[in-house]
């Protein structure tokens, strides 16, 4: 992506006469962290070398919740190992944005985006809670996470605090970003194939509140990419710092 093309100029341009912007990020934002995405075409993509729904599902947990804990703590050591990319720390330097991310990871935090600015539909993989929803919930170093074992406050097991298929998106959190899409000028989708819901309607939810401008950024087109105002074609981690560069977004 050049400086000079006009769908790059388009999208700073929206994002320059925007009063609310807010971002909308998935997977993709991570990847050149070294976090492994779902559904991408190459080998690492977690989805095409393990059934989601063995590993992602209450069913998948409830019929062998070990192989699932040590999934999750085998991609929580990777995390460990992470830091945040060039397209984070881009993000990080405009303290006035609303992030809405589908990630588990904290690398967004780790870059320096206040934690209240993030707005979390997936859960954090850095955080175990009670299978039983008894309350218990206890931060885990994700360098070294426990094994499978009991809540020590009811007896069932603990798991990560992620959302699997199936469940029930925080409350809270989705309450939040519908209201946020629903009002921006822009929402600046970052890195996610738009593939899973209800997180994907909120890019329609941005339309139908009628003022606001859709820039997708992804290295491929995506299921955004008719709704898309402009569509640019890059990585996060090279196209983020040169399209932010000089601006100073908000969200509220
Ligand atoms: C780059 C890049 C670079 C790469 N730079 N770009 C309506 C229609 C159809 C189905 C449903 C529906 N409503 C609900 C459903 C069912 C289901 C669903 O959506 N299924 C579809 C897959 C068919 N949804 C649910 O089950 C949700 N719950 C729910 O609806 O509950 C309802 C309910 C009501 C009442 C009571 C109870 C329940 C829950 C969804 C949970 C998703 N969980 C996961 C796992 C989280 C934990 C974990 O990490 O293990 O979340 S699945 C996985 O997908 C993960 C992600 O957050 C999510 C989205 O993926 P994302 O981020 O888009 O990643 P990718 O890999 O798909 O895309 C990466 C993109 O980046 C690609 O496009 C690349 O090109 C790009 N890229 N490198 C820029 N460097």
């Amino acid at each position: 992506m050049t400086l000079d093309e006009p769908s790059f100029l388009e999208a700073r341009s929206i994002l320059a006469s925007a009063e609310r912007v807010a971002v909308f990020s998935g997977a993709g934002l991570s990847a050149e962290s070294g976090i492994s995405t779902f559904r991408d075409q190459e080998p690492d993509a977690l989805w095409s070398r393990f059934d989601p729904m063995l590993l992602a599902s209450v069913e998948g947990f409830a019929e062998n919740p070990g192989r699932v804990i040590d999934w999750y703590n085998w991609r929580r050591a990777k995390l460990a190992q992470a830091t945040p990319n060039p397209a984070h720390l881009a993000l990080a330097a405009q303290p006035g944005l609303v992030h809405i991310t589908q990630n588990v990871d904290d690398l967004l935090e780790r870059a320096g985006v206040s934690p209240e600015r993030i707005l979390r539909l997936h859960g954090a993989i850095d955080i175990d809670c009670c299978h039983a929803v008894c309350g218990f919930e206890e931060r885990v170093d994700v360098a070294n996470a426990p094994p499978l074992r009991p809540c020590p406050r009811c007896g069932a097991p603990v798991r990560p605090a992620v959302v699997w298929f199936g469940e029930r998106l925080p409350e809270a959190a989705w309450q939040r970003s519908e209201a946020i899409s629903a009002a921006v000028d822009c929402l600046l989708v970052v890195g996610t194939s738009a593939t899973v819901y209800p997180a994907a309607n909120l890019v329609h939810r941005a339309i139908a509140g009628g003022r606001a401008k859709i820039v997708v950024l992804n290295t491929r087109r995506s299921e955004l990419t008719g709704a898309a105002h402009v569509e640019l074609l890059g990585t996060a981690g090279s196209t983020l710092p040169k399209l932010l560069r000089g601006l100073s977004l908000h969200s509220d």
